[in-house]
C-alpha cells in the first residue's frame, strides 16, 4: 500500500507540479507579452480587452504624445451638398496617409455660420471651415473681385484662374488674418428664386426682397437692379423664406434644391450671375503647431478633395436643374436680357473697384481675359 500509497503520493506531487507549472505559463500567457498577436485596434481605439505589457513611465509619455489630434470642418450646407462630399473625402484621404488626426465633419451650420466660423479659426477655436468666399470680404477686402457680377463665365475658367498664380496670391492675402488658405472648391454659379413672380428681366426683381450674403457689393448690385435686398446667415435664411421675412435669395442649383428652397420658393429664373468659390481655411495658430510633414499631408488632402468636389459639383447643377425644373416655375434669361442685367450693374463695379483695391481688380479681369 505504503509502495502504492508511495507512488500515489509520487504521482500526486507530479501532476501538481505539472498543474503549479501550466499555472505559472497560462498567467504569464494572460500578461500580453509584447508579441502578443491579440491586440487589435478597432475604430481607431485600442481595444480595452486586450491586456497590454506594462510600459515604462517614457513608453506611456510617448504615447500621450502621439495621441490623435481632432480637427473639426464646420460648413453651411447640409450633408447631401457636394462640399460634405468634399469634406468626407478629405477625411478619408487624411485618415488613411497618418494616424495623427481624428477628423470630425459637422455640417448645416451645427458648430457656426461661415463668417463666425471664419472668426473661430482667428481665435484658434475651431481647426478648419470652408466657407463661400463673399464673407470672406469682411476681413480680406481683395476677396470682393468674386463678387463681381457676370465676370467668371465658366467653372473651366475658375479652374484656370484659382489653380493659377493669380489664385495662390489670393490664398496667401489671408495670412494676415490669422488663417492659412489651403484649396479652391466650388460652390458655383448662383440663380435667382422667389416666392413672389417669375423674374425673367431687370424689372421683375422691382421691389423684392433678397437675402444676399453679409457683403457689400451683393447688397449693392441687388439695390442697383431695384430690388431691396437684406444680409443673412446661411443658417437663417430657410426660416426667413418660410416665415416670408424675404422673398427671395440667390444660390447655386445644387444649395436650392438640396436644402429643399423649392418647398418655400415658387419661382426660379437662372441668372448665373455670380460664381462663388469655396475656400479651405485652416485656423493658422492651430497650423503652426503640426509638423511639415503633418502640413503636407493635410494641404494635399485639400486640394485633392477639393478637385473631387469641384468634379461631384458640376454633376449635381445640371442633376438639380433638372430637379428644381419639376418643383418650380423656372425662367430663362434671355442673352439681351443678361447684357442689361450686366450693363445696369456697371456703377456698382465702378463703385467697388476702389473698395477691393484696383490694382487687384485690374489683376483679376486681366487673368479671365486669357481665358475667356
Ligand atoms: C454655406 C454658404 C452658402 C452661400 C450662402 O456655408 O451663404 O448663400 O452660398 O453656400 O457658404
Amino acid at each position: 500500500m505504503l509502495k502504492k500509497q508511495g507512488g500515489l503520493r509520487m504521482r500526486t506531487k507530479i501532476s501538481n507540479l505539472l498543474m503549479l507549472f501550466f499555472l505559472v505559463f497560462t498567467l504569464a500567457g494572460c500578461g500580453g507579452g509584447s508579441n502578443s498577436t491579440s491586440s487589435e485596434i478597432i475604430d481607431g481605439e485600442q481595444n480595452s480587452d486586450t491586456a497590454e505589457p506594462m510600459e515604462s513611465e517614457n513608453e506611456s509619455v510617448s504615447n500621450v504624445e502621439e495621441e490623435q489630434r481632432t480637427l473639426r470642418i464646420s460648413i453651411g450646407v447640409n450633408d447631401k451638398h457636394p462640399e460634405y462630399e468634399g469634406a468626407m473625402k478629405f477625411k478619408e484621404l487624411v485618415e488613411s496617409k497618418t494616424d495623427d488626426f481624428n477628423i470630425e465633419v459637422y455640417h448645416s451650420g451645427q458648430i457656426a455660420d461661415d463668417r463666425s466660423a471664419i472668426e473661430m479659426l482667428q481665435f484658434g477655436t475651431l481647426e478648419i471651415t470652408i466657407p463661400s468666399t463673399s464673407p470672406l470680404v469682411n476681413f480680406v477686402r481683395e476677396y470682393g473681385v468674386f463678387d463681381l457680377p457676370f465676370t467668371i463665365s465658366s467653372g473651366e475658367v475658375a479652374d484656370k484662374v484659382l489653380d493659377g498664380p493669380f489664385g495662390d496670391k489670393m490664398l496667401e492675402l489671408v495670412e494676415s488674418q490669422n488663417l492659412v488658405g489651403l484649396a479652391w472648391w466650388e460652390n458655383g454659379f448662383r440663380n435667382l428664386t422667389n416666392s413672389v413672380r417669375p423674374v425673367e428681366k431687370v424689372e421683375d426683381l422691382k421691389g423684392l426682397k433678397i437675402r444676399t450674403m453679409e457683403n457689400e457689393i451683393h447688397l449693392d448690385a441687388w439695390r442697383e437692379l431695384g430690388a431691396n435686398p437684406t444680409p443673412m446667415a446661411f443658417t437663417e435664411l430657410f426660416a426667413a423664406m418660410q416665415q416670408g421675412t424675404v422673398d427671395g435669395q440667390e444660390n447655386p442649383y445644387p444649395t436650392i434644391e438640396l436644402s429643399n428652397f423649392y418647398e418655400v420658393q415658387d419661382y426660379l429664373s437662372g441668372t448665373g450671375h455670380v460664381y462663388t468659390p469655396f475656400i479651405f481655411l485652416f485656423s493658422k495658430s492651430v497650423w503652426d503647431e503640426l509638423t511639415p510633414e503633418q502640413q503636407t499631408i493635410i494641404s494635399d488632402a485639400a486640394v485633392e478633395a477639393g478637385e473631387f468636389n469641384r468634379i461631384r459639383n458640376r454633376e449635381a447643377a445640371e442633376e438639380s436643374l433638372e430637379a428644381l425644373k419639376g418643383f418650380m416655375t423656372f425662367s430663362e434669361i434671355s442673352p439681351e436680357e443678361h447684357k442689361r442685367f450686366q450693363e445696369k450693374i456697371l456703377p456698382v463695379i465702378e463703385k467697388h473697384k476702389s473698395n477691393i483695391g484696383e490694382d487687384i481688380v485690374e489683376e483679376f479681369l486681366t487673368e479671365l481675359e486669357k481665358y475667356q
